[in-house]
């Protein structure tokens, strides 16, 4: 898998993060949300009492914690998704002329990864964008990135794979590499979570947040001194219905639902950690050993940030115990799951430390099923 022509690996020269500087807490989400669940019961009171209505049932900070290990999310506009009448971030619609949303937070990680390794952006040869909503079909939101950052050369485009588009990116950017095609190629993944969340829905109006991450994939002959080196990708897709965004093309298109613009995320939250923490598990173990690689001897893992249970599970089986907060960093409490973000926000926090040889571990799961693991050691 890793080529042996020292010119062709493909290394992590840095990372970049933008994160939006407005928090909700959980106390405010919550008291938000039974402020429109009271609302909405009173409002139905009639038609609860006949039995044509369903009463709606509040939420709980003491729940959201327990279930997930959330705490927190940064967003992109607090005010209208605490509004109870309103209950979504609204974003005033942009001159075409305007760069759009996405591409504006994706820029702002994008140049922090290339001032992190010293880069030119003349000297990127491409930009993937990846991540799990894209603001509209086209052009790419890539290109519009490629364009907002100056890069005269090369080319950009656009890929979905739902919460693994980071790691789908960082492997195609690396075969890039591998191939000889490229010598530095940028991923980033601006997530707007906050836009495809239903924040009236009780199983779910907590676990998203905003934010953008960028990776800049290179040849080891350029990279600056301090890099990851990529020792090797796995990728695997398996479908389920159990996580689910209808939202497309096609929807004005469907007599039943033409009018009802609204298509949001959905899942069956526990059948998901169920079935993707084995899933997930033995992927890793089999990629570490087609690696040659002890899990066990691995000394981090940057893990997708969707549930920290699902995070302690994997993390013990793939290191032999339970891993501790240093060996299995978690960004989830304060980010909450931004998507493809999670596992790269996760590594660009804690990577610093460790040292030379060290062996770790960036992994992404979700909607697909999808998954993806990249080892990488530090030089
Ligand atoms: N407050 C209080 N109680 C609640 C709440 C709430 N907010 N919500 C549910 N409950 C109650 C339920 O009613 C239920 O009560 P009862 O037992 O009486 O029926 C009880 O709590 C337990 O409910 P659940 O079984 O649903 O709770 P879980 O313990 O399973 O926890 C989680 C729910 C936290 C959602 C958990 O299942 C989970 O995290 N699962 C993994 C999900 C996951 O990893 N998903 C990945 C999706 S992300 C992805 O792939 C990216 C998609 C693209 C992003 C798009 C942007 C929006």
């Amino acid at each position: 898998m890793t080529s042996n022509v020292s010119s062709n690996i493909p290394v992590i020269s840095a990372t970049g993060l933008f994160t939006p500087n407005q928090n909700i807490t959980n106390e405010e989400l919550v008291k938000s949300f039974n402020h429109y669940v009271d609302k909405f019961n009173t409002e139905n009171a009639d038609d609860i009492a006949a039995g044509t209505t369903e009463a709606l049932t509040h939420s709980s900070v003491e729940f959201i914690e327990k279930a997930s290990g959330i705490k927190a999310r940064n967003v992109l506009d607090k005010d209208n998704i605490l509004n109870p009448d309103i209950m979504s971030p609204l974003f005033p619609e942009r001159p075409d002329e305007e760069l759009s949303i996405l591409a504006e937070i994706g820029v702002k990680a994008a140049k922090q990864a290339l001032d992190n390794a010293g880069r030119d952006v003349s000297d990127v040869d491409a930009i993937l964008c990846a991540c799990s909503n894209m603001q509209r079909a086209y052009p790419a939101i890539a290109v519009e990135i490629q364009d907002a950052l100056g890069m005269e050369d090369g080319f950009g485009f656009d890929m979905n794979v739902a919460c693994s588009s980071a790691t789908f990116g960082i492997q195609t950017a690396a075969d890039y590499i591998r191939s000889g095609n490229a010598k530095s190629v940028l991923v980033v993944s601006p997530e707007i979570t906050s836009a495809h969340l239903n924040w009236r829905d009780r199983d779910s109006h907590f676990i998203f947040g905003d934010v953008a991450t960028a990776v800049l994939v290179e040849s080891k002959t350029i990279a600056p001194d301090n890099h990851w080196e990529i020792l090797g990708t796995k990728l695997k897709t398996k479908f389920s219905n159990n996580i689910r965004n209808n939202f497309g093309f096609l929807n004005r298109t469907s007599p039943e639902t033409r009018d009802d613009p609204d298509k949001l995320f959905v899942q069956e939250g526990r059948k998901v950690f169920k079935e993707v923490v084995p899933m997930v598990a033995t992927m890793i173990g089999e990629h570490a050993k087609h690696l040659n690689i002890d899990p066990t001897k691995l000394r981090r893992l940057w893990l997708h940030q969707a549930n920290a249970g699902m995070n302690r599970l994997i993390a013990q089986r793939v290191l032999g115990h339970e891993a501790n907060a240093d060996e299995s960093p978690t960004v989830l409490d304060s980010y909450a799951n931004t998507s493809s973000a999670g596992s790269i926000i996760a590594f660009h926090r804690h990577n610093a430390d460790l040292a030379v040889n060290d062996l770790g571990l960036i992994c992404s799961f979700g909607a697909g099923y999808s998954a993806g693991s990249v080892f990488v050691r530090k030089s």
